[in-house]
């Protein structure tokens, strides 16, 4: 039984708040339409709207297939060119059907406070230097020749790579290989929308200058767990690139040791220099989950974007069934009970994720509960159907 911080119980809880929905008297409900036409609200009649009991996410539990992604992403490198053309990027992204009537374009939310798109350059494209307020990174999905110039260092981008842009960082991409490069771009976008803070200032040149040599950062960090000195100081983003060889060696490492029953294998994206998210808005992780495993369920206040990278599985969310593979995208809002699969025999699943985590620990907003009926896994009560291309 659900005990909350005063002693009373959840459904004693749930009775108060029915009992104050009643029925108003005519008079009543004309006086709060008056209220209403001087901009004025009535606190009795909206407070369990206010004060809900526990968290009413507008975004819903939604998975996109990599083949309606891509189909649309294909059209769109026929129709535009980057850079010398129309368009200053080229990338699909993901509106929550929950968060749709929010105008506009439902704050480009995949949930409350995240964006996530998948980005197309074609050879020879440059995407020209700007910087903004909202913070960004890159997961890599396909293509060999990406590279991204950030804060005066030019960065490789290659498959499974994890990239950041952080807040107000000069950033151009560009395509010197021979086949369309694709990543994951996410962003606070609906955060930013919501707190109206979004600044933007385009760089003079096409492509930023350079100040340091190609790679820099990474160079300074082969080791993984040992730091150059000079980086003992905080330093906002010491490492622009998680090569996808450095993240699969300490999952494989994991793998040695016993397995979380929820989250499988998961690591999360430092900045060596802090201990702290890579990204300092927007936390990352990638998940293996080894042949046949069958997480337990459970849910948390923070949100998340999921880009399957490799692997085939299903995810149960308030027992609904997504079912994934690779290169589709699936969301978790807030205070979703999920459980993940791989339903593989042979396999391991890795799923990439971001999340809202730095933001509501910030706050101390973060808060999760295990699943604790039915030996910690939901009944499946539906099979979500996906859309595809026409
Ligand atoms: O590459 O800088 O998907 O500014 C959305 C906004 C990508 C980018 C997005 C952006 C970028």
């Amino acid at each position: 039984m659900m005990i909350n911080m005063h002693g009373m119980h959840k459904s004693d809880l749930r009775e108060r708040g029915a009992a104050m929905s009643q029925q108003w008297t005519k008079e009543l409900e004309e006086f709060h339409e008056e209220l209403l036409s001087v901009n004025l609200g009535p606190l009795w009649a909206d407070i369990s709207w206010m004060n809900t009991i526990e968290p009413t996410p507008k975004a819903v539990p939604y998975l996109w297939k990599s083949e309606l992604i891509m189909s649309y992403l294909e059209r769109a490198e026929t129709l535009l060119e980057v850079g010398t053309g129309s368009a200053e990027r080229r990338a699909v992204y993901l509106i929550n059907p929950g968060m749709k009537h929010l105008e506009p374009r439902g704050w480009g939310g995949a949930t409350q406070t995240l964006y996530a798109a998948v980005q197309a350059v074609k050879p020879g494209e440059i995407a020209p230097s700007h910087r903004h307020t909202a913070t960004a990174l890159r997961f890599v999905l396909k293509g060999q020749g990406g590279f991204g110039r950030v804060g005066g260092e030019e960065i490789t981008f290659e498959p499974g790579d994890y990239l950041i842009t952080p807040s107000w960082i000069w950033h151009d991409h560009t395509n010197k290989g021979n086949e369309t490069v694709f990543w994951m771009d996410c962003l606070d976008t609906p955060f930013i929308v919501a707190m109206d803070v979004s600044f933007t200032e385009f760089h003079p040149d096409i492509q930023q200058p350079l100040f340091v040599q190609q790679d820099y950062s990474s160079k300074r960090y082969q080791g993984g767990m040992v730091r150059p000195i000079s980086d003992r100081k905080p330093h906002p983003a010491p490492l622009g690139r998680y090569k996808w060889g450095l993240t699969k060696q300490a999952l494989e490492g994991m793998k040695e040791t016993p397995i979380d029953p929820v989250d499988g294998y998961a690591v999360e994206y430092i900045n060596p220099s802090t201990g702290r998210d890579a990204d300092g808005r927007i936390g990352a992780r990638m998940q293996l989950l080894p042949p046949g495993f069958k997480g337990k369920a459970h849910r948390h206040v923070h949100s998340n974007v999921y880009c399957v990278y490799k692997g085939q599985g299903y995810t149960v969310m308030n027992g609904m069934r997504f079912d994934w593979k690779e290169g589709d995208f699936f969301v978790i809002p807030p205070w979703t009970w999920h459980e993940h699969v791989n339903t593989s025999e042979s396999e391991d699943a890795f799923l990439f994720s971001t999340n809202d985590l730095p933001i509501l620990e910030a706050f101390n907003f973060e808060r999760q509960e295990d699943y604790r009926e039915n030996e910690g896994h939901q009944v499946i009560r539906e099979v979500f159907t996906p859309l595809m291309p026409k």
